[in-house]
């Protein structure tokens, strides 16, 4: 993408846009050199115009998508994974996590910052509905005359840090990590059109993370009818999604996407994130669904190689699995019938209800206490080998989801 100052303006990009090019001449020290012979670093796809982060061309990358219904916690989920992953990734697991697009991750950290970095822990706070368009998508014209909308994922690295039993290895060891949070909207059935392929990343993710919220689902609701008084709960004008229409509908796009036959289970993973466990978490006995399933001593030689304890987190999945067959027996089997490998996280991005205030969600930030955030995202970082370990007592289940 080229440097000097008059060269603005991009086909592809618009008038704001720096002129992207074809280099053809070159520094010594091997930079493109644009037109005006300004030296560029900043490096762009040659189909869509947009910069790419120069880490995604020296480590391996993995996307891995969220998805659900409106409304049903996507962004909260993730905005608590993220900054919970950062410190769990770094005091237990000797990894570190940085964000490998500053500009890029811009959104994720603002929300951080709103629900875990307040100085006044009684200030309600809360994060905004994601939007169809706008900050977090950019507009290419691919045709003339024809914008196209494509999301922005969250960019992160993940490195083995000194401590790490593996260190010597880091260089090969990091692995970027690709996040999309979509508005609920993009997977409704019908929403998707060409000039709005918005959830064509579905296909290319490693790991679909269906975000289930009993909140939406009426048999749920009535079954905690007055356990709670979480207002999600009583509120009237409540929309009940289908979400297993919605789960199906994803299956269907990526099946078309990677030129599947309508009948073939999907190579991802799908992780059932069953959101707001706060609400609802007394339904799944006998199990702690709060404390993290992890691991985590020094070894001997003071080198960390952080555990994660997948019978635990796998005895919970197949409990809540249980209770869903029982509830919500059409989205089961949707979910069976999608995908090979299917695990169910119990979370909760808050640990609290929100109040409504001024027709918004708050909740108080000193009252934000997650649950389990991190555990869909350790336990798929523990399937990508030698930077997480795992604790089993017995012989994997025949339902085991690893590889
Ligand atoms: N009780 C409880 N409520 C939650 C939790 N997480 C999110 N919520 C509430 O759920 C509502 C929707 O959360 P979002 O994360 O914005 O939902 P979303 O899926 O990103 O929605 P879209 O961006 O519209 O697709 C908010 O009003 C939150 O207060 C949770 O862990 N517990
Ligand atoms: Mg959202």
């Amino acid at each position: 993408m080229s440097a000097h100052p008059d060269l603005f303006g991009d086909p592809v990009l618009g008038e704001d846009a720096l002129a992207r090019f074809l280099p053809t001449r070159f520094t010594p020290s091997g930079e493109a050199l644009d037109r005006r012979g300004s030296a560029c670093s900043d490096l762009a796809c040659p189909n869509c115009h947009l910069s790419i982060a120069r880490v995604l061309l020296e480590h391996a990358y993995r996307i891995l998508s969220i998805v659900g219904t409106p409304g049903c916690g996507k962004s909260y989920f993730l905005t608590s994974a993220s900054w919970h992953l950062r410190h769990a990734l770094a005091k237990q697991f000797a990894l570190a996590m940085a964000d490998a697009d500053p500009v890029g991750n811009a959104t994720i950290t603002l929300h951080e910052q709103q629900l875990f970095l307040q100085d006044d822990p009684g200030k309600l706070v809360y994060l905004e509905k994601t939007q169809l368009e706008g900050a977090h998508y950019d507009s290419v014209q691919l045709e003339p005359g024809q914008s196209t909308l494509l999301p922005r994922p969250y960019l992160f690295t993940i490195r083995p840090t000194k401590q790490h039993v593996n260190a010597r290895g880091a260089g090969i060891l990091t692995e970027v990590l690709c996040l999309y949070d979509n508005a609920g909207e993009h997977f409704l059935p019908g929403s998707e059109s060409v000039l709005s392929p918005t959830t064509r990343h579905l296909a290319q993710s490693r790991n679909v993370m269906f975000v289930f919220d009993p909140t939406q689902d009426v048999r749920f609701r009535a079954r905690l009818k007055g356990s709670s008084h979480d207002p999600q709960l009583i509120k009237k004008d409540a929309r009940p999604y289908r979400q297993d229409t919605v789960l199906l509908e994803v299956a269907s796009r990526i099946r078309r996407d990677a030129g599947l036959p309508s009948d073939e289970k999907l190579k991802q993973v799908l992780t059932v994130v069953v959101s707001k466990s706060d609400i609802w978490g007394r339904l799944v006995p006998d199990e702690d669904i709060r404390t993290d399933p992890y691991l985590c001593e020094p070894r001997p030689d003071g080198t960390v190689l952080g555990r994660i304890d997948k019978d635990r987190v796998e005895r919970v999945s197949a409990k809540l699995e249980r209770l869903m067959q029982e509830i919500v027996p059409e989205f089961t089997t949707a979910a069976s019938d999608t995908a090979e490998r299917v695990l169910y996280v119990p979370v909760s991005a808050t640990g609290c209800s929100p109040s409504e205030e001024a027709g918004m969600m708050k909740v108080r930030a000193g009252d934000i206490k997650p649950w389990w955030v991190t555990v869909p995202f350790i336990y798929e970082f523990s399937r990508w080998g030698k930077i997480i370990g795992s604790q089993r007592s017995r012989e994997p289940s025949a339902k085991s989801t690893e590889e």
